[in-house]
């Protein structure tokens, strides 16, 4: 039998750092990462044969359950009919249908192969519909890893934009914006010198990739009066909120309707799978019917749409999401209860199964405020977890999910965890 050690030799013998992404190869948190042998509802089961209780899902997608039945069937029926055909196939339409049905805002929707690919198909479109360069985007949040979006906020906001990765050529970085997320106020003044060279604004309107933020009382709502003031297009990156924190995404549940929307994760249920889709206006200026150009050879493949209806259906039974935000809850509350016990400041945020958890008193509301949260405690804490399997995200700077086969057992497990894992770290 290998090792996860010797898993991970192997790996970095061939690819860079051992992982096909970054965030997997622990470098926040310390330590190598375990390699996944299998998974199967509420589990992964490692290499070596141990179990951990996940908390990431594949970063959302496994919102039934790994290796939910359903979903394994619906993948097995489509893929002895080929696997890929580069030709239009009547899943596509099914899922485009389900995706409509779900979120209003969406008239038309084209599938991609990944949230990046939605992201960045998603800013060229709005740059080609409203003619102009420029975006707005918030630090913290993640959009996937294309050059407009790997750019950090210059000396000042309204400053241009600075490459926050080699390889990203200044001259793009200066086309993007960025702001804090929450901060109405510095959005009014960049309206207010640059608004009419806005293409876009681009949020998560429930940010997961700065650990989990909620928005404040009226941020999306202005973002929303801005945009239409100086006919801007706004896109709410639901690539990890949508059909997560609520059936209809976090715009289903603030009731607030963005121009543009990017999915991905869940609508594949772990099969590459993103989308962009919204108004019929913005849409049809999209490659065929319009001249901004996008494509993808496995776009809309068999096999990854009969996965995203499978988990479509799976999420709309009868009362799924209420058992979901009430499992997500109980956890966060027994995560309280056990810090406190242990007289450790700590607090968390949930929406739907979605969740954050912080070595803070009061959960954040910005970036700079996340970013000052006790991370080395969260280290610390994460490893005495995953000592006794419970597998949380491998960085401070990001959000939990909680799978409709995180049972009540389970969710007791993970408390009875937390609470050793305190009392280590007390
Ligand atoms: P992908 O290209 O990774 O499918 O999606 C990019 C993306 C876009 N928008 C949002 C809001 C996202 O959260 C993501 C990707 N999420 C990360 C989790 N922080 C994926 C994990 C990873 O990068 O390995």
């Amino acid at each position: 039998m290998t090792t996860n050690h010797d898993a991970f030799l192997a790996a970095q013998r061939v690819i860079p750092g051992g992982v096909n992404s970054p965030v997997r190869a622990f470098r926040q948190v310390g330590g190598e990462p375990f390699f996944v042998a299998r998974a199967e509802g509420a589990h992964l089961f490692d290499v070596e044969g141990k179990r951990y209780i996940d908390y990431i899902g594949s970063w959302g997608p496994a919102i039934a359950g790994h290796a939910h039945p359903a979903i394994v069937h619906a993948v097995q029926e489509a893929a002895v009919n080929g696997l890929s055909y580069g030709c239009p196939n009547p899943l596509e339409t099914t899922l485009a249908e389900e995706i409509i049905k779900l979120v209003p805002s969406v008239d038309l929707v084209r599938f991609v192969s990944s949230g990046t690919e939605a992201c960045l198909s998603a800013i060229r479109l709005a740059r080609g519909a409203t003619g102009r360069d420029r975006i707005l985007k918030f630090a913290g949040c993640y959009h996937g890893h294309a050059d407009s979006f790997l750019v950090k906020a210059g000396s000042g906001v309204l400053t241009l934009g600075l490459p926050n990765s080699p390889g990203v050529p200044k001259a793009l970085a200066d086309l993007t914006i960025t702001a804090e997320y929450n901060d109405l106020a510095t959005v009014r003044q960049i309206f207010a010198e640059v608004g009419h060279d806005l293409a876009a604004v681009i949020v998560e309107p429930i940010p997961g990739n700065m650990n989990m933020i909620l928005p404040a009382p009226g941020f999306l709502e202005g973002l929303r009066e801005l945009c239409d003031a100086h006919g801007s297009i706004l896109i709410f990156d639901e690539v990890m909120s949508g059909f997560r924190v609520h059936i209809g995404g976090a715009q289903g549940l603030y009731g607030i309707t963005p121009d543009l929307s990017t999915f991905g994760k869940v609508i594949g249920a772990g099969m590459p799978v993103g989308a962009y889709g919204g108004k019929r206006a913005v849409m049809e200026k999209i490659a065929p019917l319009g001249p901004v150009y996008q494509a993808g050879t496995l776009s809309g493949n068999p096999v990854a749409m009969a996965a995203g209806l499978a988990n479509l259906a799976l999420i709309q039974a009868p009362g799924f999401f209420e058992t979901l935000s009430q499992r997500t809850r109980e956890l966060c509350a027994g995560l309280e209860d056990a810090a406190r016990a242990a007289g450790i400041p700590f607090s968390t945020v949930a929406a739907g199964g979605m969740f954050g958890f912080f070595f803070a008193a009061e959960a954040p509301t910005s970036f700079a405020a996340a970013q000052a949260c006790d991370i080395e405690r969260f280290k610390r804490f994460f490893h005495a977890c995953l000592a006794r399997g419970v597998y949380w995200a491998p960085s401070a700077y990001e959000a939990g999910f909680v799978s409709a086969a995180h049972d009540e057992a389970v969710i007791a497990e993970t408390i009875a965890v937390a609470r050793a894992a305190f009392a280590e770290i007390v």
